[in-house]
């Protein structure tokens, strides 16, 4: 891997608000998938594994846009909190969680339970398994009021994930920068040079955080205070009850 980031070529690289340099992801051939019409840009790097696709027109993605606006209601209270360095802090969104019966995620200090599935997003589930061949019995909807709701850098490593299963994550509304960042390269005692790697998640597409990306790849949503509208991400997993 390390030949992957000392060839990255310069007119690949960019810089960020913060400054921070980023790389625009190695796309290689493009793929059918299970859903013959769909194709995926397949995005590689150092044991960073992700397919992206468009599921879905810029009609049927702004009609679902409005469905998500009407029908999802976002937690409260305690549950719209998390617990990070001793400290109670609001998340810098609205969130909420549905899912199988006995369900629950937990991060940051707070367990959050899924809320029984509704009609709209069995249905969505149902297109993501068409064209994925994945299950999923849970997922964990963040809507941004703009682009000053964020969300920090982490990885997807919650023990109640089933292990070495994809996480698909779903977006409607206002494209973002989405970002990678490897665990050995992050911060002031990185052990290696590697490149975040950004994608700019559009309105009604598909991103398959596949096996082990989520191991070695921090990933974030960082601010980008110039953007005015709404987005919604729902990341579908497969959990196990504990
Ligand atoms: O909104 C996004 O795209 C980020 C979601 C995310 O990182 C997560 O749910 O773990």
């Amino acid at each position: 891997m390390d030949k992957f980031v000392i060839k990255c070529k310069r007119k690949n690289v960019e810089e960020d608000e913060s400054g921070i340099k980023l790389k625009e992801p190695r796309v290689n051939n493009v793929e059918p998938s299970v859903d013959k019409e769909l194709t995926f840009r397949r995005i590689r790097g150092d044991n960073l594994n992700c397919d992206y696709t468009m599921l879905y027109s810029q009609k049927e993605a702004d009609e679902l846009l409005k469905e998500c606006e009407e029908n999802l209601q976002y937690n409260t209270g305690d549950l719209a909190r998390v617990h990070v360095f001793g400290k109670w802090h609001s998340i810098p969104r609205k969130q909420v969680a549905h899912g199988d019966p006995g369900l629950t995620y937990t991060f940051s200090g707070i367990s959050v339970p899924a809320r029984p599935w509704t009609p709209l997003l069995l249905r969505i589930r149902e297109k993501i398994s068409k064209v994925t061949g994945q299950a999923f019995n849970f997922v964990l909807i963040n809507r941004y009021k703009d682009g000053s709701d964020h969300m920090g850098e982490h990885r997807d490593d919650e023990k109640e994930l089933v292990p070495k299963s994809p996480i698909a994550s779903f977006t409607l509304g206002q494209p973002r920068d989405f970002i990678f960042k490897h665990a050995e390269s992050r911060g002031k005692e990185a052990k290696r040079i590697i490149l975040p790697v950004k994608i700019e998640l559009q309105h009604g597409s598909l991103l398959m955080m596949n096996y082990p990306t989520n191991v070695y790849w921090y990933h974030s949503l960082p601010a980008r205070k110039r953007l005015t509208s709404v987005r919604i991400n729902m990341t579908f997993r497969q959990m196990v009850k504990l």
